[in-house]
């Protein structure tokens, strides 16, 4: 433990599943000179479980993640030693073990430090943990229900050549944490981010969609995480709600002139932006899209809506 921090680990008291065993939390140990550590080559995955209607946990869009795992540690060039199937099963069985009803879950694929240490080594000992922890509304329960102030950060995403955006890789979160950080100090709940021509992408740990003159944009691909929340609403917006969705680069003035403009992710799920850079946004309350979306969602994962079953593993 660190000095002068005595404080408990929010984890301990849970089992991990580890390089293909279950831990206990103590014993889920990492050399300090993991290759990752130093240098944050790594991959994962944020995953929510929720229990349903029925009473039976469920885990949304489980596969979506796996795959998504495995295509972050193709980019990087990371090989994953284990089969699809076995780390479905893992994370179905870290639910099931800790007795979660419901759960955020967290796989990361890393190096550790039996290839040595240098920015170049020839063989990565490629090591997998998958945690799960109680994780509650990510911005405040009051975020969901009134929505949030963002602020522009002054830190821009990566270009789209400096980090790979597609793969969700551990070390390109530091400018997620600068950005967030940076507002959090400034009095703002979320940071967004702009990408190095001065376009949005999206906030620090979410995709963006904006509502105005009555379609809904949000930034393409080519900029932002391929969020798996983002590709759920935009089916939902555009099935359900007869919403246009346009994947369209959008600036930042078109955010604050916007009608709405909603934040989603596996942690913040559908969460309202009600303020940006001090300007209101539309009525300077969440937004009726973003509300409805955001009650179609919360249905959806608590298995009240028969045509997205599939979305679900039920454990
Ligand atoms: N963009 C970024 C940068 C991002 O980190 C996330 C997820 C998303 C978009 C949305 O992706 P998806 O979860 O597939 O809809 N951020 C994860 C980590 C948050 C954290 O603080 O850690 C998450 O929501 O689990």
């Amino acid at each position: 433990m660190s000095k002068g921090k005595e404080k408990i680990s929010p984890f301990a008291g849970s089992k991990f599943w580890m390089d293909g065993e279950f831990v206990d939390y103590e014993d889920a140990k990492v050399s300090v000179n993991s290759h990752s550590l130093h240098y944050g080559l790594g991959a994962f995955e944020g995953i929510r479980c929720y229990e349903t209607k029925s009473g039976k946990p469920a885990i949304f869009r489980l596969d979506e993640h796996i795959d998504r795992i495995y295509n972050s540690c193709h980019i990087l060039q990371i090989p994953v030693p284990y089969a699809k199937k076995e780390i479905k099963s893992a994370i179905i069985k870290v639910v099931k073990i800790n007795k979660f009803k419901e759960c955020y879950i967290r796989p990361v694929v890393f190096i550790g430090d039996r290839g040595g240490l240098g920015i170049f080594i020839k063989d990565y000992d490629t090591r997998v943990a998958i945690s799960a922890w109680y994780w509650g509304a990510y911005l405040g329960e009051e975020a969901l229900k009134t929505g949030i102030r963002a602020k522009v950060s002054s830190y821009a995403r990566f270009h789209v050549n400096t980090f790979m955006g597609m793969s969700k890789s551990t070390g390109q979160y530091i400018n997620s944490i600068l950005a967030k950080k940076e507002v959090v100090s400034a009095g703002y709940d979320e940071a967004i981010m702009l990408d190095t021509s001065g376009f949005v992408c999206e906030a620090s740990g979410e995709n963006i969609f904006v509502y105005s003159g009555g379609y809904i944009k949000t930034p393409p691909l080519s900029s932002v995480l391929p969020g798996i929340t983002r590709s759920s609403v935009i089916e939902v917006m555009e099935n359900e709600m007869g919403l246009k969705v346009k994947e369209e680069r959008v600036t930042r003035d078109e955010l604050y002139i916007a009608d709405e403009v909603f934040l989603t992710g596996t942690a913040a799920e559908v969460t309202p932006v009600r303020e940006i850079d001090d300007r209101k946004i539309g009525i300077g309350k969440a937004g009726r899209i973003a509300l409805e979306l955001q009650e179609k969602f919360f249905n959806i994962v608590k298995g009240g809506d028969k045509k997205h079953e599939k979305w679900l593993t039920y454990l």
